[in-house]
């Protein structure tokens, strides 16, 4: 077994042949953060965040054989087999986004590994690339974590970060036909509502109208092709129904 885990190089290295990110790393607390034991039965000693910035993963993931199977649930089974890959190749465990509920508390993974603020859309917003970005899956692996390892500040666990609060005029809040976001909730069948009808076509074509109306990292909006592919999973699995909301397994989260 490997006395420490694989570099960030090397991790990053082996992503990029996917088109995916190394987002950063955490060193887990084998009391508090309650995760699986690795396959040699050891506890992880490290939790790498792999995900999505922009559409650089469109490229790998509609050139495989997921996307155009015909079955269900092509990006997430597409991030299984490069993440149950990965895991097996450094003798860990590849833990997913979209298995539950209940569900692996990523954006509090995301904001221990890499220095993220809160947005009024709930999404976590990064200084570089906005709210375009997303988790595939995290690894988590035996060993010690690098020495240069480095914990962000986490944002607070509730309010605005500065960029948000020092954004002018707020416009991912104004942007919404229906005022889904209010800033401190999301009505989620006022939007699943919206997206059924003739008006709903641009989010569905172009995106959520509220994420791309932030000008933080405006060069990693989704192009319409992969817009309108995580919208169509998104409306199709998230029906408007009575509460409680309805689980967003598949295709859903990018
Ligand atoms: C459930 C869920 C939803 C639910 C939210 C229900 C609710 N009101 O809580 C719904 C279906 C509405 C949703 C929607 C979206 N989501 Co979502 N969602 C999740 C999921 C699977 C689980 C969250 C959870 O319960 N975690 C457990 C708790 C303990 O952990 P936590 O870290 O504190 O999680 C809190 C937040 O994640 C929050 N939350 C999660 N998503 C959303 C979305 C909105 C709008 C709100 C209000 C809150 C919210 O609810 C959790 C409880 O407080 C996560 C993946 C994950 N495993 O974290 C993705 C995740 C948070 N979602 C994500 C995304 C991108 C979206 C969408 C933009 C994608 C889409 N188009 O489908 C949409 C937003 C709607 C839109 N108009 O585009 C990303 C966020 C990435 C980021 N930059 O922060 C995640 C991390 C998935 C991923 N693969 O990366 N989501
Ligand atoms: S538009 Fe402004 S307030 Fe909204 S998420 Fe972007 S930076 Fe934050
Ligand atoms: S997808 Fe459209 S209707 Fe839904 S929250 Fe975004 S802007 Fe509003």
């Amino acid at each position: 077994m490997l006395a420490t885990s694989p570099s960030a190089d090397a991790i990053g290295q082996a992503l990029a042949e996917h088109g995916l990110f190394l987002r950063g790393g955490w060193q887990p607390d084998p009391t508090l953060d309650r995760l699986p034991l690795l396959p040699g039965g050891q506890s992880a000693g490290v939790v790498w965040l792999v995900g999505v910035v922009g559409a650089a993963h469109w490229a790998s993931f509609s050139a495989s054989s997921f996307f155009s199977d015909g079955l269900p649930d092509p990006l997430d089974r597409w991030s299984r087999a490069v993440g149950d890959a990965l895991a097996a190749r450094w003798g860990g465990l590849a833990l997913y986004p979209f298995t539950g509920p209940p569900y692996w508390p990523f954006q509090q993974w995301a904001s221990r590994a890499e220095p993220l603020q809160n947005s009024p859309l709930m999404l976590r917003i990064d200084p570089v690339y906005g709210l375009w970005h997303a988790y595939r899956f995290a690894l988590a692996l035996p060993g010690s974590p690098p020495a240069n390892l480095v914990a962000p500040a986490a944002p607070p666990s509730s309010g605005l970060g500065s960029l948000c609060l020092q954004c002018d005029g707020q416009p991912c809040l104004q942007a919404c036909p229906v005022s889904a976001f209010d800033g401190a909730s999301y009505r989620v069948d006022d939007c699943l509502g919206w997206l059924q009808q003739p008006g709903g076509e641009p989010c569905m074509q172009q995106g959520c109208l509220a994420r791309r109306a932030c000008p933080v990292g405006a060069a990693y909006r989704y192009p319409a092709e992969v817009a309108a592919f995580h919208m169509t999973a998104f409306a199709a699995l998230h029906r408007p129904v009575p509460a409680p909301v309805p689980s967003p397994q598949a295709g859903h989260g990018a």
